[in-house]
């Protein structure tokens, strides 16, 4: 089969378009158009349609002409992870007049062209690169754009294509850390991070020829997963006394791989037993923990994030009308579900410091409050360092329960009605509680104070993932002599600190392409 008929197959645009190229989009309408001389199509192919989807709505709303089907209109081709020969050869085919006037483009021009809200000029990095001649039977293509051992450099989405791989060496590396063994974990995670960022299922040995990131021990897992579908070390280890025990304390709100290792070493093995021994002291925290272990094991969803941003909102409002709050973390990263929520509360620098605890002690007379734990902040005591990469911040902060009424939540779910707070019950009421008709869930949340001019390095930081930042760290300062952290950028060279007023800022004092936060999916 040719490259082009192959191309057609896998579905550069769905079969049912393809007559119609010169049908126009409706959508369109909707939105001005404010840059006349250039109509852009955007490619389906190993980008999917949900992300298509958005970002030609993105265009479309800050005022360029997106078109739903290719057509002669088109003068600016997008696509990502597509070389320059694929899609030279799906245009012949088309028979389209103008095809040898087309701006054959990557990604890059478009998120440029995005962040500038402008179409910025075209340099020689926004162009499809040509594509060595691959062997007509070879069934895998080779990366077609060379891939970078940064997961800055990559965009990764929640549309992971290696699950079967990324899994296992999640568990493996997570075991590692659980050892302190710090290089195998760091080998472990890059390799898992590699692995969701690549477009395409990984289904023969030969398919990791190229990458970067890949060491013995973690193409042995994956070669046994491509043999017998399963790996035999991760089989191993989930049946491992010692892992076992450590997933199940360290899943209890306020414990830590130490303690963990303490009461499996005194013999424990269930948090039955933990919970029930006279011996052992428990943390405020710990005890909240157990108080609230089910509910708090149990993800929490977008709906209820949302429930709660309402909540957070009108109480910061009440105080501070001009503060804002923001979704921060996993939720901003697109993710449905996760284990907290995480909200940037950002404030003028004249910000009242009882600022956070007021909004605590609100949250607690309206009786939503199920425990909190105040940080205070530390500037003072920031230290700029490129060794260590420090996932704490200095800012103010607090890891609080909150009570969230169920109600709230579904009346949300069925009509997006407004917020009513939950009913107030006694803290202390647990017993009770548990014999009748639960109405509540206890969600984590975690509150940040931040400086309006710190903000957006504190929302690059907080939006994770956690192996994202990482490598942001790593390549900030492997590759551009620069320190960065949630508070700042610090050039070494020049010895001074970059401003930025938002991530796309910070991103092009790296030059880095800007990657968006459901990319950062690392
Ligand atoms: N973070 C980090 N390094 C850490 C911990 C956190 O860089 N060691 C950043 C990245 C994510 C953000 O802080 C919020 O942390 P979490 O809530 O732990 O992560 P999350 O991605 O929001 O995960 P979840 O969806 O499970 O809450
Ligand atoms: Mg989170």
């Amino acid at each position: 089969m040719s490259l082009a008929g192959s191309l057609g197959g896998m579905g550069i645009i769905p079969k049912r378009k393809r007559q119609k190229v010169t049908e126009v989009c409706s959508s369109q309408s909707k939105h001005q158009v404010r840059f006349q001389d250039l109509t852009i199509f955007i490619v389906e192919r190993k980008m999917g349609s949900s992300r298509r989807s958005f970002l030609m709505d993105l265009a479309r709303k800050k005022g360029f002409r997106v078109e739903d089907v290719m057509s002669d209109s088109v003068t600016h081709i997008v696509t990502e992870n597509n070389s320059w020969d694929e899609i030279w050869d799906w245009i012949q085919n088309l028979k389209l007049l103008n095809a040898d006037k087309l701006k054959m483009l990557n990604i890059s021009w478009f998120t440029d062209s995005m962040a500038a809200g402008k179409p910025v000029e075209i340099e020689e990095r926004h162009k499809l690169q040509v594509q060595k001649m691959l062997q007509s039977n070879s069934p895998l293509p080779p990366p077609v754009v060379t891939i970078s051992q940064y997961a800055c450099q990559r965009r990764s989405t929640l549309n992971n294509r290696n699950k079967i791989f990324t899994d296992a060496l999640e568990i493996l590396a997570e075991n590692f850390e659980f050892n302190e063994n710090e290089s195998a974990y760091v080998a472990f995670a890059r390799a898992t991070s590699l692995l969701k960022s690549l477009p395409y299922t990984i289904s023969k040995m030969a398919a990791l020829d190229g990458l970067p990131c890949f060491g013995d021990q973690t193409r042995a897992i994956i070669e046994e997963i491509l043999e017998d579908g399963v790996s035999s070390k991760v089989d191993d280890l989930l049946c491992d006394e010692k892992y076992k025990a450590r997933k199940l304390f360290t899943s209890v709100f306020g414990v830590g791989l130490k303690t963990a290792d303490k009461w499996y070493g005194q013999g424990f093995r269930t948090l039955e037993a933990v919970k029930a021994s006279k011996d052992l002291k428990f943390t405020k925290m710990q005890k909240a923990g157990f108080l609230y272990y089910e509910d708090i094991n149990n993800a929490v969803t977008r709906p209820e994030a949302e429930a709660v941003a309402q909540i957070i909102e009108t109480i910061v409002h009440n105080y501070a009308p001009d503060a804002i709050v923001t979704l921060t973390g996993g939720f901003r990263r697109g993710k449905e579900t996760g284990h907290d929520v995480d909200f940037l509360i950002s404030c003028p620098e004249t910000m009242d410091e009882n600022f956070l605890r007021k909004i605590v002690n609100k949250l607690d007379f309206r009786g939503l409050l199920l425990y909190y734990d105040m940080v205070e902040a530390t500037f003072e005591k920031r230290k700029l360092s490129s060794q260590k990469y420090d996932a704490m911040d200095h800012f103010q902060k607090c890891f609080l329960i909150l009570k969230l009424n169920k109600a709230l939540v579904k009346n949300r779910v069925l009509s997006m009605s407004s917020v009513s707070a939950a009913r107030p019950t006694d803290e202390g009421a647990e017993p009770e509680v548990k014999t009748q008709i639960k109405d509540w869930k206890a969600i984590r949340v975690d509150l940040v104070i931040v400086p309006t001019q710190q903000f957006a390095y504190a929302l690059l930081g907080w939006t994770g993932s956690r192996q994202f930042e990482r490598d942001l760290r790593r390549y900030t300062n492997h590759e551009k002599s620069m320190i960065l952290d949630n508070h700042g950028l610090y050039d070494r060279k020049k010895k001074i600190f970059l401003n930025a007023k938002t991530e796309e800022e910070i991103f092009a004092h790296l030059d880095l392409e800007y990657i968006e936060p459901w990319e950062r999916n690392a």
